[in-house]
């Protein structure tokens, strides 16, 4: 008989680009680890990829204990130590799970479930944690879908998130070692009103656009880049990228700084510790929204112009509760950072001068956002439920 505990879960991860898929699995693994006592075994089919946010992958081994996860290279054949199936089985993005461990979840009547990608968009909650039985297979898979509202399987938000989120935002030391630790010097002459700003987004966005409009803006501001390639190929166009030093690149009121690309962790700071965010894909806009600062989110680009109806669903709901000014001047800026069109402008002027009422609105929906459970737990209690229904 079945324990409606079910311990060992396996968390399959297929990385198709980019880090979102790797870097929704990683956190979720080891918040399953780690807050709910599970035995959680990832498996991952480009170790080499997944090292970029796994940082300390041996990527030699096939299987290593890091963080309190057993990180597995994913099973392409049956008599590996991985090929008996775990109590809860998590596909992530319907990654489609090697045919001999289907069979074996089938033996073992494991506990199917398919994490899809976020979105906004209404007809989420009609299919949230819905069953599909397999016409092939004595076993259902069990659809969840994250989402924003209550009858959705939740955001990943951990349970010490916010509360190491205030340490660092209420504790001027604790900026500044983190700003030298990424390799800004002099944090502590920022002026107070050095707008400081993070950028992460697709190669697709408008980059030119927003920094000549930051060079000939009357504030002074500081552009902060994890580099990646995406970006690069924009960003030599523009500036002079060997000329980068600790001192940053100058242009007009514009300094831009390259960093490397961060941990996780560190990363969550540059969102805490900047007072605007460009965001893109999953993992880091939500991580924007904990940070409750102003953002701009860049969705992942997809075809049909799916991505623009991915984001009009989410301003809705995220701007429900704005003033029309407010509304207006996000939903404008917010339309014209993923506009297909790059000679739209993005008002990025007014949305600095702004930046202090959107930061007091970021706050009220963040809260708003905390009082639902995290999809962890939410995770959690689907999988027992669905536990007890079997015994
Ligand atoms: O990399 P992404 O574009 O991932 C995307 C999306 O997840 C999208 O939904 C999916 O379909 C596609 O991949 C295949 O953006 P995302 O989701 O924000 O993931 C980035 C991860 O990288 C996130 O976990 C934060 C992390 N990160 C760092 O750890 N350090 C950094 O310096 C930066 C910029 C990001």
């Amino acid at each position: 008989m079945r324990h409606t505990k079910s311990n060992r879960w396996d968390i399959f991860c297929k990385i198709v680009d980019n880090y979102g898929d790797i870097g929704v699995c990683w956190r979720l693994s080891q918040q399953l680890a780690h807050e709910h006592n599970l035995t959680i075994r990832l498996l991952i089919d480009d170790m080499a990829s997944a090292k970029k946010i796994i940082t300390n992958l041996d990527i030699s081994k096939q299987s290593q204990l890091i963080n309190g996860v057993q990180v597995c290279v994913w099973p392409t054949l049956k008599n590996t130590a991985t090929a008996d199936a775990a109590d809860v089985v998590l596909e992530t993005f319907s990654c489609a799970l090697p045919d001999f461990y289907l069979q074996q979840m089938v033996q073992q009547d494991s506990i199917w479930i398919n994490l899809e990608y976020l979105s906004a968009e209404k007809w989420v909650s009609d299919f949230h944690a819905k069953p599909s039985p397999q016409a092939t297979l004595a076993i259902t898979k069990h659809y969840f879908f994250p989402g924003f509202k209550d009858d959705t399987g939740g955001l990943i938000r951990e349970r010490e998130l916010i509360t190491e989120r205030n340490i660092f935002t209420n504790n001027k030391e604790k900026q500044f070692q983190f700003w030298q630790k990424i390799g800004i010097y002099g944090a502590d002459n920022f002026t107070a009103d050095t707008v400081k700003i993070s950028l992460f987004c697709y190669a697709q966005a408008n980059i030119t656009g927003l920094i000549e409009s930051l060079v000939t803006t009357n504030q002074c501001t500081k552009l902060f880049i994890p580099f990646n390639s995406a970006i690069a190929i924009s960003l030599e166009k523009l500036v002079d990228i060997k000329q980068h030093n600790l001192n940053g690149i100058h242009r007009g009121n514009l300094t831009i700084h390259l960093l490397p690309f961060l941990s996780q962790a560190d990363y969550d700071c540059l969102l805490w510790a900047c007072d605007l965010n460009f965001v893109r894909g999953e993992d880091s806009w939500i991580r924007a929204i904990w940070a409750e600062k102003p953002f701009i989110w860049q969705p992942y680009i997809q075809s049909d112009e799916t991505h623009i109806l991915k984001l009009k669903a989410f301003l809705d709901l995220y701007l429900s509760a704005a003033t029309s000014e407010i509304s207006t001047l996000i939903n404008e800026s917010q339309l014209a950072w993923s506009s297909a069109d790059t000679t739209t402008q993005m008002p990025i002027n007014h949305l600095i001068e702004q930046l202090p009422a959107i930061q007091n609105y970021a706050k009220k929906v963040t809260k708003t956002l905390m009082l639902q459970p995290d999809l962890a737990t939410k995770l959690m209690i689907f999988s027992e439920n669905l536990a007890k229904n079997k015994v």
